[in-house]
């Protein structure tokens, strides 16, 4: 009962320090609320065209119902339909997310996903592939799609993983999605999210300040990571080596010195 108990006393201590080693969070379609948002344009002389997306109209995405095997997709209505084949609809599905705390250069997110309609230009699909943008940056196709290649994206992808275009603090992702106006949609996986903490940011704001300062010289005066007065999972040992000391006030100093996490 007593290591119980001394164990949950170390968790709570590292919580209270604001020390949890838990990652940065994306969440996957089946959970739209709160976190997908949908702007939705229905344009019939608008096929294949960017202008016709439309980044302005956003409103909360919901889980489309008129297929079982597409349970955790989003549209903006549960029909996921705005008038039948034909009525060209465009949907950027967004979703933003926060590493602050984090460094963003060190992120990693893997996901899968799928979009309807694939942009394969026949069968009245619309001409569109699908694709998303991380913080404006470039359009990234379907997995395996291209217009010189284009391939159903009726199901989800193939894993792949996101190592570049973060930034610090707030992301935004958006998937360009145009439906042909019948039982359209969009569907994403998260299998894993992760990013190295902002090295410093002991207080996890976003900066390295004061505050983290306060932290780091509570830990420095401890020492030995196995002190049991040490903040679950030593983060103050910048360097991993089990003791906070010079060499961490070293690194701590690099980070002070340039305030803002990468
Ligand atoms: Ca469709
Ligand atoms: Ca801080
Ligand atoms: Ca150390």
């Amino acid at each position: 009962m007593r290591r119980t108990s001394a164990i949950v006393a170390l968790a709570a201590a590292g919580l209270f320090h604001g020390q949890s080693t838990a990652g940065p969070v994306f969440y996957p379609t089946a959970v739209p609320n709160g976190h997908w948002f949908v702007s939705t344009n229905v344009d019939r002389s608008g096929d294949g065209k960017f202008e016709s997306f439309k980044t302005a109209l956003f409103t909360q995405a919901v889980n489309v119902t008129y297929d079982a095997a597409r349970a955790d997709w989003i549209a903006d209505v549960p029909s996921g339909s705005h008038g039948g084949v034909g009525s060209w609809t465009f949907f950027v599905f967004r979703q933003s997310f926060d590493l602050t705390g984090f460094d963003s250069t060190s992120a990693k997110l893997t996901i899968r996903w799928g979009a309807d309609d694939s942009g394969e230009i026949f069968a009245q699909r619309g001409s569109w592939i699908p694709a998303y943008t991380l913080n404006g940056g470039p359009f990234i196709y379907y997995p395996g799609s291209s217009p010189s290649h284009r391939i159903p994206t009726y199901g989800y992808s193939p894993w792949f993983t996101i190592t570049s275009g973060f930034v610090p603090g707030v992301n935004t992702i958006d998937f360009y999605v145009e439906g042909n106006g019948q039982t359209d949609g969009f569907g994403l996986q998260v299998q894993s999210f992760t990013a190295d903490s902002c090295k410093g940011d002991l207080n996890r704001d976003g900066l390295v300040d004061d505050a983290d300062f306060s932290i780091f010289v509570v830990a420095y005066d401890l020492l030995d990571c196995t002190d049991p007065a040490m903040p679950l999972g030593c983060p103050s040992d910048l360097n991993a080596d089990t003791l906070v000391d010079d060499a961490d006030f070293s690194i701590f100093a690099v980070a002070y010195d340039a305030v803002l996490c990468p």
